[in-house]
């Protein structure tokens, strides 16, 4: 029985059948009627009001996080992390293209798909928000006090960073799971010698809890098989990390079908506490890498890249008690951890049932070493040892699971297109909601902590269509906002995320609001090209290169005539913001710059190149309306030609 309802669901998702996903006419009668006024009533943030949550939306092939409130769904921040972005120049000033090299060289894309923010006794305590590019693979860690991207760490031995970038519950470490194996070191081999010679790493970055500065600690080799997702243990299971793989078949074509063969794959339990130990006693082999670690310094407003050669590899055969597989059905894509940390929820997207596992029946089998089996030489559990229950046919692949804090789970279910509230411990179905359509992942604000506040739930839905006006042949995607107070989950609102949206994480405003940063104190700036004072403005030239020291307050540059310059020069403006208020950046444009613009916040210094091309006159001007004034914080660069001998002179008011 089991075999056929596998194979349907196969079918299913081979088809790409999405279930429930045309029938608007009966959608909007659902929506509607008598509750419909009640719900527009809890998503209704007065003019003036703020929302009671941040909720931090990863944005997919974006590269960005976007940055939303909860419960009115209204935007407020996009914040660039591995892509270029020019609405604030991310990845185009000198200052912050260092931000996004990789041993590749400049990549400025990414393809963004899990936020966690730090915790401290298991209780979001709003420092930093983690998020992993997938493609490249990398960590960043965005500060929650100024909102921006502080560092980016590039994962060697791995690719397509996917079950990335979860934390353990102090923050001790950050992880990155690579989703497919790889020839680790890389090397020219057939495609076909897969099984057995490609090796799956899954890196520990410690944090400094001081600064936040991320290190790769560690990286377990483990068997080529492809790592999902990951969540942190927790409580009793602190100490503890759980990876999903799926394709423990090691098949190398058409894992559509070649990777679906095994009834059971695993999710990994690694005791990082005991790795931790093994390497604080001088265990694993340094292995020669190749990586990038960029990191942004709010004092000198520059970020600066460092390439690290080499990283600590640990083969999990040689720590014994450290790894263990806990068989699991069948292709199973997320993983998560019960609050109380004793429930590990495996969602075998293949599965009809969701399979709970018990961490204390794990510890009881490995105490006793009940194994039943082993993989490349890492014990396997046997899967009726650690069972805790099931949850029967919940309905039609399961992927991720969130916690209520109040001893419920909610559960999305892609191709069934729902979400489904059950009670931990009976294992009991509560309640079920439609969402529009095919969800991903479901977050409720702290969901992946001991301490989640359960008073919303949000899915992320990778399919819009039939629920916005149409905007030609792509929408944005969907989320949708459930009120989870009561038994019954009620949906309150639709509302777009850009890119696609993977994971998010939220928290309460009232931890993050109070200590977000108002503005860069001017007397702090340690930027090498700032201009502190109208007095330090000048322009020097030192062979092609030209500095120009300039400063901006409402509503005016200083200097904004500038004459001397040649085609052929290399022109640096090095730009500070002399404003010390809150929200009154000034922005920067000049013609024929190859370049995006800069943004510069209030006592902020940023730098942009210029290389003119042409002779004449040529204006720059401010781009974020800034005053009443705005259209004439203007100036001029007089471009001569390149052999012509007009003196570099400068000037303002004149
Ligand atoms: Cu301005």
């Amino acid at each position: 029985m089991k075999r056929s309802i596998n194979s349907l669901l196969l079918l299913a998702l081979v088809a790409g059948i999405v279930a429930s996903c045309n029938n608007s006419e009966s959608n909007k009668k659902g929506d509607q009627g008598a509750l419909a006024s009640g719900a527009a009533e809890k998503v209704y943030v007065a003019p003036g009001e703020h929302d009671e949550f941040y909720a931090f939306f990863s944005g997919g092939y974006s590269g960005n996080l976007t940055v939303y409130g909860l419960p009115s769904g209204r935007m407020f921040k996009e914040i660039p992390v591995f892509s270029q972005f020019p609405t604030n120049g991310y990845g185009y000033s000198e200052e912050t293209t260092p931000m996004l090299n990789t041993s590749h060289g400049f990549v400025p894309w990414d393809d963004l798909h899990h936020p966690d923010i730090s915790q401290t006794n298991g209780k979001l305590d709003g420092r930093w928000i983690f998020v992993n590019g997938n493609n490249t693979p990398r960590i960043a860690r965005v500060d929650l006090e100024t909102f921006e991207t502080e560092e980016i760490i590039e994962i060697p031995n791995s690719a397509g960073n996917h079950s990335s970038s979860f934390i353990t519950e102090n923050t001790e470490y950050v992880v990155a799971g690579t989703r497919f194996s790889v020839p680790v070191p890389q090397e020219d081999i057939s495609i076909k010698e897969y099984k057995g010679k490609f090796k799956g790493a899954l890196s520990f970055l410690s944090v400094d809890q001081e600064t936040g500065r991320m290190n790769i600690k560690f990286q377990l080799m483990m068997p080529g098989f492809n790592y999902d997702l990951s969540h942190p243990g927790r409580g009793k299971s602190h100490g503890w990390f759980f990876f999903t793989t799926y394709n423990t078949e090691e098949a190398n074509s058409l894992l559509e079908v070649n990777a679906s063969q095994n009834d059971k794959d695993f999710i990994a339990a690694i005791n990082w506490k005991k790795v931790e130990e093994y390497v604080n006693n001088g265990g694993g082999t340094k292995m020669p890498a190749n990586y990038a670690h960029n990191v942004y310094d709010h004092g000198t407003h520059n970020a600066t890249t460092t390439m690290k050669k080499e990283v600590l590899t640990i083969d999990p055969t040689k720590v014994p008690g450290a790894v263990f597989f806990l068989p699991t059905p069948k292709s199973p894509h997320g993983v998560d951890v019960s609050p109380d940390g004793e429930y590990i929820i495996g969602n075998g997207k293949l599965s009809a049932d969701l399979t709970i596992h018990s961490f204390d029946k794990m510890i009881d089998a490995i105490d006793n070493e009940k194994f039943n089996g082993e993989a490349y030489g890492i014990p396997i559990l046997s899967f009726e040892d650690i069972l805790a229950g099931t949850v029967k046919q919940a309905g039609l692949g399961p992927l991720h699971t969130e916690f209520d804090g109040k001893g419920n789970a909610y559960t999305t279910f892609f191709i069934s297109s729902e979400l489904v509230k059950w009670n931990v411990e009976t294992r009991e179905v509560i309640d079920r909601q439609p969402n529009y359509y095919s969800v991903g992942h479901v977050m409720i604000p702290g969901g992946n902590s001991a301490h989640p506040f359960g008073k919303y739930a949000v899915s992320m839905n990778k399919i819009t269509k039939d629920r916005y006006l149409p905007t030609g042949p792509e929408l944005e995607h969907s989320a949708q906002l459930f009120d989870i107070t009561g038994d019954k989950m009620e949906l309150l609102l639709d509302f777009p995320t850009h890119g696609e949206p993977h994971y998010a994480a939220g928290i309460p405003a009232e931890i993050l609001a109070p200590k977000s940063k108002k503005i860069y104190k001017l007397e702090d700036n340690k930027h090498e090209y700032a201009a502190l004072t109208s007095g330090d403005t000048r322009v020097e030239r030192d062979g092609k290169e030209v500095h120009i020291y300039m400063s901006m307050i409402r509503s005016h540059f200083t200097p904004d005539n500038i004459e001397g310059i040649r085609v052929g020069d290399k022109v640096y403006f090095h730009i500070t913001n002399h404003e010390q208020d809150f929200d009154v950046p000034h922005g920067f444009a000049m013609i024929g710059a190859n370049n995006a613009e800069l943004l510069i916040m209030p006592g902020q210094t940023k730098t942009l190149v210029w290389e003119p091309k042409q002779i004449g006159v040529w204006p720059f001007y401010c781009t974020d309306f800034c005053s009443a004034l705005h259209q004439e914080m203007q100036g001029y660069i007089r471009v001569s030609p390149e052999n012509s001998n007009i003196e570099l002179s400068w000037s303002l008011g004149e």
